[in-house]
């Protein structure tokens, strides 16, 4: 009885079988307004000059750039909203990044068309890339129709001056806040994610779940985890305490913004990797890391590459940013243009309009080769994949510069180890290790031109040898000479 018990328990407390998971997946975010304007018709006023305004990118463009996620070798692309906007500006801005909805089930016209929308989602999945698309549950546009039609469905001044908690009842910029505790604003929101479900959406990005009451979230993401979709949270700021938090409650992912900070500081910033391993050991904890997002930056945060003075700098810590993004276990998010090191500061300055390969630099194609090739070697490594993933002791004086780590999947037993090293220079290190000894310890990530990685490692007699190139991250494939 007793046994009985605790197994009803159990299965009440884990993921139950039909949830669904994106660990293996590498995603591509885009912000539709920004990325392709592939039909000039919808475009209305725009201002491509002007941050705030609308600058015509649409569904046909992103469509028509489908083979360029798949010359980069994600497998999935996240939307940020492409529902209608509400009508007119607010703070001088147009509703071009999709944040400030007036009709949730419609595309808006600037995006294009139902019909484009079900073309791209075809196209999509033809090319073999799962769909998400950003929900916004919090909140509607500030000049959308219903706010003044359904008073009702929002929380008042007088809700939020006696709310203990502010976050969730008071207006997060201002934004009219919806009130989930009304059931029918419950079932609107519900029948949101059930219309897009049915519109060929893999999973939902769940935008300021700060400020949305945990109750409310729980019910919706049991019909999510029951119908199969994939959410992932945005809670702004979140460290690996939050992500595990949100995860009891039934997120499959969250994006950890502390590791992004901690990489954005070592790596762009030029800082110790003592912050890395913290945030990693932190994660570690959490019940599903690999379903955690993982980032450089995004469409709220001021670029990766914006942390150096010179461009070139930006340029070849972008590369190293990505080849360490791409070892970790989770879920990488590329926020379109950072596979070229794109710069800009802090929103709107960070949605510049994406730049394609006839307009790129040699630096930046540079840049992209690094960017596609990590990304092909890690989804062509189920240990890079789908591993699980160990951290390893370095000495206390190399831990600025050296952070090491086994990456092993264990129904294929197939092992890397990843190395990132900050050093200013070529460096060999020579590190007592108790992994045995192994005949196979090929680089896998290459540099444009190379056909073997100019990084090295031996593990014998007791040591680990390391011949790393400066400011990058490495990844060696482990085994016995007959294993591969
Ligand atoms: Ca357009």
């Amino acid at each position: 009885m007793l046994k009985f018990a605790s197994s009803l328990l159990l299965s009440a407390l884990l993921p139950s079988a039909s949830a669904a998971s994106f660990a293996g997946q590498v995603i591509y975010q885009v912000m539709p307004d920004r990325f392709f304007n592939g039909n000039k018709a919808n475009d209305g006023v725009t201002d491509p000059t002007n941050l705030r305004a609308w600058h015509g990118g649409d569904l046909a463009g992103l469509t028509s750039k489908l083979n360029y996620l798949q010359k980069l070798g994600v497998s999935a692309v996240w939307l940020t909203p492409i529902y209608q906007q509400q009508p007119g500006r607010s703070f001088d801005t147009d509703g071009y990044h999709g944040y400030w909805p007036a009709d949730f089930r419609k595309v808006d016209s600037h995006f294009g068309t139902q019909t484009e929308w079900e073309g791209f989602v075809k196209a999509a999945h033809t090319g073999g890339l799962k769909v998400i698309l950003d929900q916004v549950i919090n909140h509607f546009g500030y000049t959308s129709p219903t706010v003044t039609q359904k008073p009702e469905w929002f929380h008042t001044q007088a809700d939020c001056d006696a709310a203990s908690n502010k976050d969730v009842v008071c207006p997060l910029a201002g934004l009219p806040d919806l009130k989930q505790e009304t059931p029918a604003v419950r079932d609107f929101l519900f029948g949101n994610d059930d219309y897009w479900r049915t519109q060929g959406v893999d999973g939902f990005r769940y935008d300021a779940i700060k400020n949305v009451p945990n109750d409310f979230l729980k019910a919706l993401l049991a019909r999510d985890r029951a119908a199969g979709t994939w959410t992932l949270g945005e809670y702004y700021g979140a460290d690996a305490l939050t992500v595990g938090q949100y995860q009891q409650l039934g997120f499959d992912g969250l994006f950890d913004f502390q590791l992004q900070d901690a990489m954005k500081t070592s790596i762009m910033g030029g800082g110790g990797l003592e912050r890395v391993r913290s945030a990693l050991t932190e994660l570690a904890k959490v019940p599903q890391p690999g379903e955690v997002a993982l980032f450089l930056d995004n469409h709220d945060l001021p670029r990766f590459a914006q942390g150096t003075l010179f461009e070139d700098l930006g340029q070849d810590r972008t590369k190293y940013g990505l080849r360490a993004l791409l070892t970790l276990r989770g879920v990488p998010v590329i926020w379109q243009g950072t596979e070229i090191a794109m710069r800009g500061g802090g929103d709107p300055d960070n949605r510049r309009d994406m730049r394609f390969e006839s307009q790129w630099t040699p630096a930046e194609q540079g840049v992209f080769a690094v960017a596609s090739n990590a990304v092909k070697v890690r989804r062509a490594s189920k240990a890079l994949s789908l591993g699980d993933q160990t951290l390893l002791d370095v000495p206390d004086n190399l831990a600025d510069r050296l952070l090491l780590f086994v990456r092993r999947e264990p129904v294929s037993g197939q092992q890397v180890l990843v190395a990132w090293h900050s050093g200013e220079a070529r460096t060999s290190y020579s590190l007592k290790s108790t992994l045995p000894a192994q005949a196979l310890t090929r680089g896998l990530f290459l540099d444009p031109g190379e056909s073997v990685s100019n990084a090295k490692l031996s593990i014998s007699h007791g040591y680990l040898n390391l011949s790393l190139p400066p400011k990058t991250a490495m990844v060696f494939v482990l085994g016995s000479a007959a294993a591969r």
